[in-house]
């Protein structure tokens, strides 16, 4: 693997991913998370609850800046406008967002670009553009309304035997008991929300899920 690309998929072991429609608390949480061995974080901001405009905007620019001072790459889901205006480290899109040719073509090459993927067509399609790729949901999921259908370590499998130098991480209902098959299956790493945001010990969770 390039040392480039060997960077980044270290740097996605464990990808946490949060908005304020998932913990009553975003700044504690991702700060406890961080703190914990968090490797990436995305702000998500989605859902009935999520914030818009001007306090999206706020939220965003306090958790870039807490992101920073752990050293942690700071990636905004879908918001292309908002990733350019507070210069994030990247951007990370589903397959209903923009398309991955027109988001790179936007951030440019210096900013991570990452999609979500659900099947080994879609993979295909956003490697030329993408700088890791999300698959899932490897398990149930109640963080996404319209997740698709689990899919396990298959699709990891698959998407690994095919590219063997792209940056992958597993996402959906993931718990730290999952992280050593799912690694083994070809991820670099694992994207959370419910796990940490959800837990009653969140500096807990998050160490389990570091120390593995
Ligand atoms: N994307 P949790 S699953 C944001 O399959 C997201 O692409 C998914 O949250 C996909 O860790 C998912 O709480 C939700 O299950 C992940």
């Amino acid at each position: 693997m390039n040392p480039s690309r060997r960077a980044l998929a270290e740097q996605l072991q464990l990808y946490f991913i949060c908005g304020t429609p998932n913990t009553k608390d975003v700044l504690g949480t991702v700060e406890t998370a961080l703190q914990c061995g968090v490797t990436c974080f995305q702000f998500r901001e989605k859902g009935k609850e999520a914030l818009y405009g001007d306090k999206k905007e706020a939220m965003a620019r306090a958790l870039q800046t807490l992101c920073r001072s752990y050293d942690v790459p700071f990636i905004i889901n879908d918001d292309v406008a908002l990733a350019e205006r507070i210069d994030a480290d990247g951007v990370h899109i589903g397959q209903d967002d923009t398309e991955a040719a027109h988001v790179r073509a936007r951030i440019g090459p210096d900013k991570w670009l990452g999609v979500s993927v659900h099947t080994l067509e879609e993979a295909a399609a956003a490697i030329d553009h993408a700088d890791y790729v999300g698959i899932g949901p490897v398990y149930p999921t109640k963080s996404k309304e319209d997740a698709g259908a689990v899919n396990g370590t298959t699709l990891i499998r698959q998407v690994r035997d095919m590219y063997r130098e792209l940056p992958i991480v597993g996402i959906g209902g993931i718990l730290p008991e999952h992280v050593p098959m799912i690694r083994q299956d070809g991820a670099d790493g694992v994207a959370v929300i419910s796990a940490i945001a959800s837990a009653p010990d969140v500096a807990m969770a998050t160490r389990r899920f570091a120390c593995l």
